[in-house]
């Protein structure tokens, strides 16, 4: 018998804990935390202690599937790449370079992300290339680039626990980011306040000293009503703003137009709470602002967050060790895949595609011409999918869960003539595709994750992959040659050596440095140690920019018909589309069947009882699910976690985009519901009854 005991990274979300494989005679049977990790320090969250059990279930996908008249056949990998490089190259000859559209993926390797990115690019002449990103912290990006100059979380983990007060928007850390939590739980032990703002009643509003029930989307006029408090009483940092930033007045002047009583009355905040966390928030030595999908996910999302940049700079709670703004990534890799320029507007190392100085930079290095419009985002690409675009290649991404409107992409996709997904399940989104390649997971290949802190850290191979499979770097590359492209990496070692001369944040790092603990950037050179806080001395575009933040209520708002107001979002034991989580037989006991969260006065308007089938409907669609009634919701809201498809909550969700970022508003639109009289025997999960 054989054991091995690998090192790797956790392939779920941005917090980038250290696990340890447990392999036996190649197969992996137990995750391990790593004690000597810098971030996890030997704990792990439940999702974490499971990364291993979905490796080697028997659904991985085995061989490349093509698509036919009776379903997929499998097909061996030369003819499958043969193919996808005719398809690819036909619809762009065809239709010209812009038909043709990438999505990348914050679930795979830094490497993997700016191969792709590079493939699309060199290979199609195009910018269409995108990813979740967009989803998800797509406002944080743009505002706090515009504002600040970098989108990424200012602080390190660790240094929640040294700040005397943090204040929580629309995170909710307990279930998404839960070694972040344990940080910020050990900071209040210790003394620090904890501040919550989130409509419902999470794990982390309970346990805080000031718990902010927010109405939807309305954190704008909240954080502007603080705004109004903290100038009239001078509680604002004059010497940061003066010295630090710009364009305070015309923010100051906005103010004028949000008097207390129209914050109160917006945001449902009584003048005497907001008064009272604006001067606790002013006066506190070092504050540190915390926010997630609660913020990004309207249709004002990059409003919101320069609103929360505004707060922040007034305050002077930037720029230190123990204070600024800190958005929490999502994914594993969702920090690394923008930094790979998987965005289409921005090449690796967030460098302006449009500027002619960057580009031709590339063009030396790739020895290649490139496009100089920007391409199309995740829902442009999808929306525009069989009018102007024709072919799409997904990598890593299930679309057919995560986008809003579901149907709508359904019938979308149809119209391709030609749609590749590479994944390591025949996801929702592969059933629809023509050829399916299949993909390795992060147990089966090496290559860099950067986590939420910008910590770019080792991934480490612990086993084979099953059959056929191929590690994503290994597909690009001789897909690259099918195209006749002039890269043919040997490993994920050069990609990143390559990297290091393009993208100056990166400059300095490479495999052997990572080996013991990673390192955070900007690591401009050989010999810095990577940087722990951003924005030190100056921001990282000189001056603090102040934007004026328009607010606009959510798009859809409830009416006599759809009178709820439907919120979307995650639970602790699930991950997004489930096609990994679902697949954990220990993650799936925890919580087997899809649920709506529902106020008990909304229920008995309704005559729905606990675990009561239930209908919810929008303008979109309608989904069949079980009541889980509880007053975490306040009345007239419903919460559905969107990692079922059984019930897919996107079946429900509205369209309505963020102008700026194009992020969709998963966070409202308006709903009905009722009960479901159904003969199903429905089963029931093993949180039956507890919530109410
Ligand atoms: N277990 C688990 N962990 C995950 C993930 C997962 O799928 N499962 N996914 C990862 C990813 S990619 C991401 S992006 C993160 C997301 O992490 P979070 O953003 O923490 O998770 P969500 O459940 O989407 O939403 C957070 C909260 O926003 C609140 N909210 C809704 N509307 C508003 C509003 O108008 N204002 C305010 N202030 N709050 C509002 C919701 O009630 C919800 O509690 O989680 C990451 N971690
Ligand atoms: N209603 C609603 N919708 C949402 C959100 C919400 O809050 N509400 N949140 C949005 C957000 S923040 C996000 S980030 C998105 C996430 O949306 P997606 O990124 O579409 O969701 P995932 O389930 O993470 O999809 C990743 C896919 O990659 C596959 N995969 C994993 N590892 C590998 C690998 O190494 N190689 C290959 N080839 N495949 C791999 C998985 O099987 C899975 O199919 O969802 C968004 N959608
Ligand atoms: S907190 Fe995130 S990275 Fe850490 S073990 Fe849990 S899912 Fe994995
Ligand atoms: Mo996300």
């Amino acid at each position: 018998m054989k054991i091995d005991f690998i090192k790797t990274i956790c392939p779920y979300c941005g917090c980038g804990c250290g696990i340890i494989l447990e392999v036996v005679d190649g197969n992996i049977v137990k995750t391990l935390p790593d004690k000597d990790h810098p971030v996890s320090r030997g704990q792990l969250c439940i999702k974490g202690w499971n990364a291993h059990e979905f490796v080697h279930h028997p659904d991985r996908l085995t061989s490349p599937l093509l698509k036919g008249k009776n379903g997929f056949q499998k097909i061996p990998w030369e003819q499958a790449l043969d193919i996808a490089a005719e398809k690819l190259k036909a619809a762009a000859d065809k239709y010209g370079p812009d038909a043709v559209a990438g999505l990348s993926s914050a679930r795979v390797s830094n490497e993997e992300n700016y191969l792709f990115q590079k493939l699309i690019r060199t290979g199609f002449s195009t910018n269409n290339v995108d990813h979740c990103a967009r989803l998800c912290h797509g406002p944080t990006a743009a505002a706090m680039a515009r504002a600040l100059g970098s989108g990424a979380m200012t602080n390190s983990i660790d240094d929640f626990v040294g700040a005397d007060l943090i204040i929580m928007f629309g995170s909710n850390a307990a279930e998404t980011h839960p070694i972040i939590m344990g940080k910020i739980y050990e900071a209040r032990a210790k003394g620090a306040t904890l501040i919550v703002v989130d409509p419902r009643r999470t794990e982390p509003a309970k346990n805080a000293d000031f718990y902010l029930p927010i109405n939807f989307g309305a954190d704008i006029p909240l954080i502007n009503g603080m705004m109004g408090h903290i100038l009239d009483n001078g509680l604002e940092d004059s010497f940061f703003v003066t010295e630090r930033t710009q364009n305070f007045e015309a923010v100051k002047k906005n103010l004028a137009s949000w008097p207390m009583d129209k914050a109160v009355e917006i945001s449902g905040i009584g003048p005497n709470m907001i008064a009272k966390v604006a001067q606790l928030y002013a006066k506190a030595k070092s504050a540190s602002i915390v926010f997630c999908m609660g913020i990004t996910q309207h249709s004002c999302g990059t409003a919101n967050v320069h609103a929360i940049c505004n707060l922040a700079m007034l305050c002077g709670q930037v720029g230190r060790q123990n204070a600024g703004i800190n958005p929490l990534r999502g994914q594993n890799n969702v920090q690394g895949s923008c930094d790979m320029g998987a965005l289409p507007n921005l090449l690796p190392g967030y460098q302006d595609v449009t500027d002619p100085g960057v580009r031709s930079k590339f063009e030396a290095s790739w020895k290649t011409c490139l496009p100089s419009t920007p391409g199309l985002t995740v829902t442009e690409m999808t929306g525009q999918a069989g009018d102007n675009v024709k072919a799409i290649y997904i990598m890593a991404e299930n679309p057919m869960m995560s986008d809003p409107d579901i149907n709508h992409v359904r019938e979308r996709l149809k119209k391709l003539d030609f749609l590749m997904v590479q994944d390591i399940f025949l996801t929702e989104t592969a059933q629809l595709a023509d050829l399916v390649l299949p993909g390795a997971c992060f147990a089966e290949k090496t290559g860099t994750f950067t986590n939420t802190e910008r910590r770019v850290q080792l991934l480490r191979k612990a086993v084979l992959p099953p059959g056929e499979a191929v590690d994503d770097f290994t597909i690009l590359n001789r897909l690259a040659q099918k195209l006749n492209l002039d890269f043919d990496y040997k490993n994920p070692e050069e990609v990143m050596d390559e990297l290091a001369t393009l993208v100056p944040i990166y400059g300095g790092i490479n495999f052997t440095r990572l080996e013991s603990a990673g390192l955070q950037w900007p690591c401009p050179s050989h010999d810095h140690q990577g940087t722990s806080f951003l924005h030190k001395d100056n921001f990282s575009r000189g001056k603090g920019l102040f934007v004026v933040p328009d607010y606009t209520p959510p798009r859809e708002m409830p009416d006599p018909e759809y009178p709820l107001v439907l919120v979307t979002g995650r639970m602790f034991c699930h991950y997004h589309t489930g096609t990994m989580t679902r697949r954990s037989k220990t993650l799936s006991q925890e919580a087997a069947h899809p649920f709506a969260q529902i106020h008990p006065d909304d229920a008995l308007a309704l005559n729905i009882s606990q675990q009561d089938s239930v209908r919810v409907s929008t303008r979109r669609g309608s989904i069949v699910l079980s009541a889980r009634l509880t007053r975490d919701v306040r009345p007239g809201s419903l919460f559905i976690p969107f990692h079922f498809a059984e019930a897919p909550a996107n079946a429900l969700t509205h369209e309505a985009l963020d102008p700026v970022s194009k992020i969709p508003e998963f966070k409202a639109c308006a709903a009905k519901l009722a009960k479901e009289e159904s003969k199903e025997d429905r089963k029931h999960d093993s949180r039956k009854g507890q919530d109410i």
